[in-house]
């Protein structure tokens, strides 16, 4: 066991226990050229998680945490893709359509993968997730239970989107999660500051919130 100093109060990690999830740091959210800046956004706002979610993974990979990756996309027929996501924001290219790195959030497109800078390693399991929960239509939950985890960590982008649907939905299954503040990002920086407020609000109604540098004393310590 170690302490992780979080807020609303310290965390108690169990590294047996406990799993780094990172979600959706895929291409065509964090990579100039990609989906994320076609809609107008600024991935430079999301690029800043990359340097602490790779210290954080390596020191994860080396305590021997369960290392679980996330990708938001659907399948190539599209048959997993509710209409009502499909013609959300009426745009012009969409999900499905031609993008500028493949078809947009389709499975097996350049643009769907993870970022070279997080890419996971053979045995690190990757949730494909057609929803913004990642437990939403995937097995992230058997597979959890089967390595009798209970404490998630989280990365990943956005905040305020998939991050903070994810935790809520983690919650309702009785995992404790700790976000790591500077591990997740959102193309919008008062969402990113209330989606983190919202998680360690009421007592940590949904979780804590914690710092990379933070998480890895607590896994330096555990190790010693
Ligand atoms: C994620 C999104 N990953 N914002 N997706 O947050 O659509």
């Amino acid at each position: 066991m170690a302490i992780i100093e979080a807020e609303p109060y310290a965390f108690d990690l169990d590294p047996g226990r406990a799993s780094l999830v990172i979600i959706d740091m895929q291409r065509d959210f964090l990579e100039p050229g990609g989906f994320g800046e076609a809609l107008g956004n600024d991935v430079s706002l999301l690029r800043r998680t990359i340097a602490p979610t790779r210290c954080l993974l390596e020191e994860a990979r080396a305590a021997g945490l369960t290392i679980i990756h996330t990708r938001e996309g659907h399948r190539p027929d599209l048959a997993d893709l509710p209409a009502t996501k499909k013609a959300r924001g009426r745009l012009a290219a969409g999900i499905g359509d031609p993008g500028p790195m493949g078809r947009i959030l389709v499975r097996g497109e350049p643009g769907h993968d993870i970022i070279p800078e997080l890419y996971p390693l053979p045995g690190e399991p990757v949730v494909d997730k057609p929803g913004k929960g990642a437990f939403h239509a995937t097995d992230l939950d058997a597979m959890l239970k089967n390595r009798s985890v209970a404490q998630l960590i989280v990365c990943g982008v956005t905040t305020e989107v998939c991050v903070n649907t994810t935790v809520r939905e983690a919650n309702d299954r009785g995992y404790d999660c700790v976000v790591v503040a500077d591990c997740v990002g959102s193309y919008f920086p008062e969402f990113h500051e209330m989606g983190l407020r919202m998680i360690k609000a009421q007592g940590g109604i949904f979780g804590w919130v914690a710092t990379s540098e933070a998480v890895i004393a607590a896994l330096q310590t555990a190790a010693l």
